[in-house]
This record gives C-alpha cells, sequence and structure tokens, in this order.
C-alpha cells in the first residue's frame, strides 16, 4: 500500500518520571538501530499529559513523535480539569487519540462530542487519531458495521478537508486490554468498512490503525490486511523491546 506504516503508543494512565525514562531512552536506542527509510514505520506515543515536556526532551531529536490521550472541544476558558489543543501544540505534539472507548464509555464522551474534539486538532494544526469500536453485545447482535459507521457519521461530516488531516482507529472494545485480539479477518472486515466510508468521504487514503491487545507476536498478521496501516497499542507499548517489535513487524 501507499500508505505509511503508523504504530501509536498509548500509555494510558501508566508511567512514571523514572520508568518513562528507562522506556524513553530504551525506544531511542532501539530506533536508532532499527530499520529506517520509507519502509520503516511512523513511531509516535501518547503519555499523560503531566510528562508530556519530559517526553518532548527526550524524543526531540528523534524521528518518534509525541502527543496527547485526548484534547479538549473548546479553546480556552472555565473547564476545569481540561486540556487545550493549543496547549498541546506547545508541548510539541503532532498528534491527540479522540474518542477512545475508555473516555466513550467512562466520560460520557458521545460521537459528536469526539467529531468537535478532531475538529478543533485540526484546527490547531494537531492529527486527532479518531477511535471507534463496537462492544461485544454489539458484535453478537451482528451490529458492528452499523455502530462504526454511526460512531464516524459526524466526523465524516465535517468535510473531506478536515477527514484527509485524521487517522482513524479501529478498536473492538471487546479485545481492548483483555488479551483477545480481533483476528487480521475480522479486523480486515472492519478496516474495509471504514476504508468505503472515507472513499465517500472524499479522503480514500487515510490510514486506519488496529487496536486492542496488539503484540509482537500478532502484529505481522494484522499488517499483512490491505486496509489495516498501523496499530495503536496500549499495553505492549509500555515495554521498549515490545513497542519496537510491533514497529518492525
Ligand atoms: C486499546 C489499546 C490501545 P491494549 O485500547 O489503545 O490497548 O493494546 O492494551 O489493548
Amino acid at each position: 500500500s501507499v500508505r505509511r506504516r503508523l504504530v501509536i503508543g498509548n500509555w494510558k494512565m501508566n508511567g512514571s518520571k523514572a520508568e518513562n525514562q528507562q522506556l524513553l531512552s530504551d525506544l531511542v536506542k532501539l530506533q536508532n538501530t532499527a530499520a529506517s527509510g520509507e519502509e520503516a514505520a511512523e513511531l509516535a506515543v501518547c503519555a499523560p499529559f503531566p510528562y508530556l515536556q519530559q517526553v518532548a526532551d527526550i524524543l526531540k531529536d528523534s524521528a518518534i513523535g509525541w502527543g496527547g490521550q485526548d484534547a479538549s472541544e473548546h479553546a480556552s476558558g472555565a473547564y476545569t480539569g481540561e486540556v487545550s489543543v493549543a496547549m498541546l501544540a506547545e508541548f510539541g505534539c503532532a498528534w491527540a487519540i479522540v474518542g477512545h472507548s475508555e473516555r466513550r464509555a467512562y466520560h460520557g464522551e458521545s460521537s459528536d462530542v469526539v467529531a468537535r474534539k478532531a475538529a478543533a486538532a485540526i484546527a490547531g494544526g494537531i492529527t486527532p487519531v479518531v477511535c471507534v469500536g463496537e462492544t461485544q453485545a454489539e458484535r453478537e447482535a451482528g451490529n458492528t458495521l452499523q455502530v462504526i459507521s454511526s460512531q464516524l457519521e459526524p466526523v465524516l461530516a465535517l468535510g473531506a478537508d478536515a477527514v484527509a488531516k485524521m487517522v482513524l482507529a479501529y478498536e473492538p472494545v471487546w479485545a481492548i486490554g483483555t488479551g483477545l485480539t480481533a483476528s487480521p479477518e475480522q479486523a480486515q472486515e472492519v478496516h474495509a468498512h471504514i476504508r468505503g466510508l472515507l472513499v465517500q468521504a472524499g479522503a480514500p487514503e487515510q490510514r486506519i490503525l488496529y487496536g486492542g491487545s496488539v503484540k509482537a507476536a500478532n502484529a505481522a498478521s494484522l499488517f499483512a490486511k490491505e486496509d489495516i496501516d498501523g496499530a495503536l497499542v496500549g499495553g505492549a507499548s509500555l515495554v521498549a523491546t515490545d513497542f519496537q517489535g510491533i514497529a518492525s513487524a
């Protein structure tokens, strides 16, 4: 495929200054010895907000990018606890995950909110990684593709110019942190569906990442599928050799 592979680590609420120092310096070392060039995957890590300066300091001269795990839909003002896109940009973030299923489930984020966050990110020069995915019950009811379509509807309604500045991530909720991974065939079925929606939206070559218990051992078979352009990695992004193993897959 013409799309460059992209592997993004989502640390979630993990890490400490000491652990981050170790993990990031190991990643930089591994990255320096790994294959480079056009074939090599693009890499980034999405860290908790308080650590973004530390991440920036360690990664600034590396080929590894970084980002936040969320971003406010608002520019500034009375939104206690929120972090704006401009703040992320000031710390050198190129990326922001939006609409992760944990935010949808624990913080009540609707697909409309997620679309507004994506729009805010784009307006502020940050690439949103827009996450969608069905629950186990939705899959068993045969509603997977319909759920994905409806989650993406307000996002794709932002228009072709906006969609052309996004990355999408398919993360089946039942595969997140559970050790269960969608089979490459199950994932590709949904990725192909999303590709169809991207074609309709006028941005056919946007990258679609798979997320949900991706490991070095299963990454290559997922990446072999036509519409799987990389991964959003949680647990395995906390171990440098595992994360690099996925990147080289
Ligand atoms: C899915 C993924 C990263 P994990 O949430 O976003 O996490 O790889 O731990 O399943």
